[in-house]
């Protein structure tokens, strides 16, 4: 059918939930459809919204063209679109910030209400309604099973010889749950393709179209150096013994800096070829695999682009043994990231001075893009690290503050921080001394004086904070524009 018609069958208040994690594999040409009919009901006085679920981000053909339309009423777990943002920010669009590896369970628990509508991307499917996913996993595989009807947006764009990069696994729900069977990054515990009653698939609308993956920014100045001081870190653990000889595989956040971060283990002689456990395999992780630094790869979606991914797939032999897609609920599993010994690399927006991390709101208020998987991996890594440049906004924002405006990681989850100033190794510190680590590792050399004499007000406490100044600083830059301006006698009168 085209997709017009199967926009056609959706109606105001439903629950549509889509394949896909970040732009990869997330559908293009339905979600656009839905975004025109609802423009239409709109001009012709009826109300028309639908609630969107999805694996995490995707691209401007989904959340993009829906906000445009106003035609999302709730959304999870996940986004990073700009029109989408400002509908959320200005209340338009109500948003549910979820851990991702959460988000399948609770839709089987129910917790999220009916699915009316799974739309799926697939590179093949079946007569007995056997589904070949395309660049992504995410939630598929729960959404297929439980949604009343499928549709399937059947892309040639992807090769069919995508059939077995897929591990299709869900698990039981509790109390009868059992162990989650990955012992190594490379296992596989499941299928190679989602099987539904073909009844249940009401159409299949065919495209050829690529992902909408952005490109990256070349690596400046300030993300190259987190990227080194992430990996000489990550060296000198190895040399004295703490992380094992044959390291432990890493999980590395989405965006430049984490590109940046990979692309510095590459280079770095004393971190040996290690594999990778995370939920976005990104174009760094992939040119390491050309070099063969990278010996495997397990990930949620291939979030890579467009010259990357005909990379991959004219060179499909090599990849093929190498590469493993899974659901987001293995991916960013508790059980097997701690199982694993996973060392996580994410992005913070600001951080603390006891190392409680903000990686989602900006001055407590405005929604950026989500938790994703961060904290998934945060809290249950081997070692886990938050990195960020020390200033936003030329230098007007510090990103190490008293207390973060909005809470993600506590400082529990949080081994250690990094930005382009130094390293802040958390580990079996107080508070106090948690605070001066970061004020003389991390801050900007703009703020030390400033945090140092926050930490002052405090005098002798077990944590240095003095409530009426905790946000001092977040005060100062709201009313006028720069928080080195803080005077904190303005706070403590
Ligand atoms: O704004 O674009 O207007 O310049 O925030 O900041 O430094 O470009 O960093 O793109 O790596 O994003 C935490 C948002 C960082 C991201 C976050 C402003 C800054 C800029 C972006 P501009 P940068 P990045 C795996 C793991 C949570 C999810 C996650 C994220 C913009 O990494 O969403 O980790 N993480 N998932 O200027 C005001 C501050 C600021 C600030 C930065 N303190 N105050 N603005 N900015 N710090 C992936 C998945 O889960 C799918």
């Amino acid at each position: 059918m085209t997709s017009e018609e199967a926009a056609a069958m959706i109606q105001h208040g439903q629950t549509l939930a889509f394949s896909g994690f970040t732009p990869a594999g997330t559908p293009k040409v339905v979600s656009r459809a839905v975004a025109t009919r609802a423009e239409a009901e709109h001009a012709a006085g009826r109300p028309f919204k639908i609630n969107v679920i999805t694996g995490a981000s995707t691209g401007p053909s989904l959340d993009g063209a829906l906000a445009k339309a106003k035609a999302i009423g709730w959304r999870t777990p996940y986004q990073s679109n700009e029109d989408l943002r400002k509908s959320i920010n200005s209340g338009e669009t109500r948003f549910f910030d979820m851990h991702l590896s959460r988000l399948p369970q609770d839709v089987r628990y129910g917790f999220l209400g009916p699915i009316h509508f799974a739309v799926i991307e697939a590179c093949d499917v079946t007569r007995y309604g056997e589904i070949v996913l395309t660049s992504a996993v995410g939630a598929s595989p729960t959404f297929a099973r439980l949604a009343d009807k499928i549709i399937i947006e059947l892309n040639q764009y992807h090769p069919k010889f995508l059939r077995g990069t897929h591990d299709i696994y869900e698990p039981n729900n509790p109390p009868k749950r059992g162990d989650i069977p990955v012992f190594s990054p490379c296992d596989r515990i499941g299928q190679p393709t989602i099987l539904v009653d073909p009844a249940r698939i009401v159409g299949v609308v065919e495209t050829n179209a690529p992902d909408e993956v952005r490109s990256f920014a070349e690596a400046s100045g300030v993300t190259e150096q987190i990227g080194q001081n992430v990996a000489s870190f990550l060296a000198n653990e190895t040399r004295r013994g703490v992380i094992p000889k044959e390291f432990l595989p890493i999980q590395s956040g989405v965006g430049d800096t984490a590109n940046a971060v990979l692309k510095a283990m590459g280079e770095n002689r004393e971190i040996p070829n290690f594999q990778v456990y995370t939920e976005v395999i990104q174009d760094a992780v992939i040119a390491l695999m050309h070099t063969g630094k990278v010996t495997f790869a397990s990930g949620c979606s291939l979030t890579v682009s467009e010259p990357t991914l005909q990379s991959i797939y004219s060179n499909w032999d090599y990849f093929r043994t190498r590469l493993v897609l899974r659901p987001q609920e293995i991916t960013n599993n508790p059980e097997v990231v701690r199982r694993l010994g996973i060392i996580s690399v994410n992005t913070a927006i600001e951080v603390d001075l006891s190392g409680n991390v903000n990686s989602t709101h900006v001055l407590g208020r405005n929604m950026m893009n989500g938790i994703g998987g961060s904290a998934d991996f945060a809290r249950n890594a081997f070692l886990s690290i938050f990195t960020c440049p020390s200033t936003a906004k030329g230098g007007k924002i510090s990103t190490i503050v008293p207390m973060v405006s909005h809470l993600d990681s506590s400082e529990h989850s949080v081994c250690v921080v990094i930005t382009e100033q130094g390293v802040a190794d958390l580990r079996g510190k107080s508070p106090a001394e948690r605070a001066e680590t970061i004020i003389a590792n991390c801050a900007h050399p703009d703020y030390r004086q400033l945090l140092r004499d926050y930490v002052a007000l405090a005098g002798a406490s077990h944590s240095p904070q003095t409530l009426c100044a905790a946000f001092g600083m977040h005060t100062q830059f709201a009313r006028t524009g720069d928080m080195r301006a803080v005077k904190w006698g303005d706070f403590t009168k």
